[in-house]
């Protein structure tokens, strides 16, 4: 598809529209990802707004990921929301009165304050806190950023590659659809259907107030993360037994590019940074022992419970093509998939994120096809990685042509870059401002 070519003056509207939507979503102390559909501060989220909100003022990026860490568990982990308490309790389902974190997540450390969720989303927040103090060495140093925020980084890497190495493979699992960040991709149809849905009359889904229901989970698929939630959470929020236990690639990437982040950062500090580029290290072999598959030419998840790969192409398999020091043949194969017969990305512009070729796949539902700005920014830098340069420069203009033709919607529609799901979504503006720095 050729895309308009961007002149001075349209990136000058779009930076200026960008920087609205931050300002306008900006709390305080954190950001939310939409006014109306996600009135919390979110987990990955909050990484994606701090990496755009540095370009306009470090000092709010910063604070964006130390107001996250406030909300951090004692066993390290951060979790997937962090409540506002001023918000009515009926804005958003699951609530804090659902997740009830600071009793039933006591055993594990969940603070007296703020409320929180009890999942984890995935770990882009060594890599945002590093991207941060690139943006402003100066202020940065000067406010002892880096070494506020080092301790409480690792020991979220440390609980990911403990309690959550589920499988005993070095990876870390993820046990609720919403973990992985992509709530209803098709990854998941297999695994989550042993999970029996909660009763629909116990709870009342909020997201369906402000978005459509076609482009939103079905309520069988809502019935089944609520009673996975809810196990999760009677069971004090301990990892182990689960019914849902899933190697993620994209989680997994993050968290290895984070984990170089992190040795940067230890780095800077004066900490050791050798351990975490060790780690990293460990982690690729593992990724591509554990995940990668060359018939499908992407990385799979595997279902620890079924003890299978799940035979779908997601997106998140096209992910891990920002982790350094990939094969060779990997990456071509990567290369060759994302503009190949199932995602054809060089048709679409934006990555859709499930195979246009797979059987579930949905133009217009959620994590089931439409195309993502979040996963186009990752794609975008995995490009750059490997010198893919001219198809890099491909997505990001198809990237920043729909984030401002969409009204820097959640979603778009993977074939016309329709807007869908929520506009003046959070991470959509932030991450254009960084295209566009
Ligand atoms: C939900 C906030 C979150 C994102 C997820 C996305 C969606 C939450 O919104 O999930 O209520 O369904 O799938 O990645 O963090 O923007």
């Amino acid at each position: 598809l050729d895309q308009p070519v961007p002149t001075a003056a349209a990136d000058l509207t779009l930076r200026r529209g960008a920087a609205r939507v931050l300002l306008d979503n900006w709390t305080g102390s954190s950001t939310v990802p939409s006014r109306t559909l996600y009135p919390h501060q979110w987990s990955w989220d909050s990484a994606f707004v701090a990496i755009g909100l540095r370009h306009l003022s470090p000092r709010r990026a910063q604070r964006e990921l130390e107001t996250l860490l406030g909300a951090q568990w004692a066993d390290g982990r951060i979790p997937h929301i962090a409540f506002n308490p001023a918000v009515p309790l009926d804005a958003y389902f699951p609530s804090p009165d659902f997740w009830r974190s600071s009793q039933a997540g006591a055993a594990a450390g969940a603070p007296a304050a703020p409320e929180t969720s009890g999942i984890v989303q995935p770990p882009v927040h060594a890599l945002a806190a590093w991207l941060v103090h690139e943006a402003d060495p100066a202020e940065s140093v000067r406010r002892g950023f880096l070494s506020r925020v080092y301790a409480g980084l690792a020991a979220w890497h440390d609980y990911l590659l403990s309690a959550r190495d589920l499988g005993g493979g070095g990876l870390a699992a993820v046990m609720h659809p919403w973990e992985p960040g992509m709530d209803n991709s098709p990854c998941w149809d297999v695994p989550l259907s042993r999970v029996a849905p909660a009763d629909p009359a116990s709870f009342r889904r909020a997201d369906l107030d402000h978005g459509h229901a076609d482009d939103r989970p079905t309520d069988v698929d809502y019935g089944r993360y609520v009673r996975l939630a809810a196990d999760y959470r009677d069971g004090g929020y301990a990892d182990g037994e689960h019914a849902f236990a899933v190697e993620d690639p994209c989680f997994n990437a993050l968290l290895i590019v984070s984990e170089y982040a992190l040795a940067r950062i230890a780095r800077a500090t004066g900490a050791d940074p050798l351990r975490h580029e060790q780690r990293a290290q460990r982690l690729t072999e593992a990724l591509v022992t554990r995940l990668w598959d060359a018939e499908a030419g992407l990385f799979l998840c595997r279902d620890l419970v079924g003890g299978e790969l799940v035979r779908e192409r997601s997106i998140a398999g096209l992910v891990p093509l920002i982790v350094p020091g990939l094969p060779d043949d990997i990456v071509r194969a990567l290369l060759d998939t994302l503009d190949g017969p199932h995602f054809r990305a060089s048709d679409t512009g934006l990555v859709a994120s499930y195979a246009l070729s797979g059987h579930a796949f949905d133009r217009t539902r959620y994590w089931r096809g439409p195309a993502w700005f979040n996963t186009a920014w990752l794609i975008d830098r995995g490009l750059r990685l490997y010198g893919a340069d001219g198809r890099a420069d491909r997505l990001r203009a198809a990237f920043l042509t729909a984030a401002g033709t969409s009204g820097f919607a959640e979603y778009v529609d993977p074939f016309t870059g329709e807007g869908r799901g929520t506009l003046d979504f959070a991470w959509t503006a932030a991450l254009t401002l960084d295209l566009l720095a």
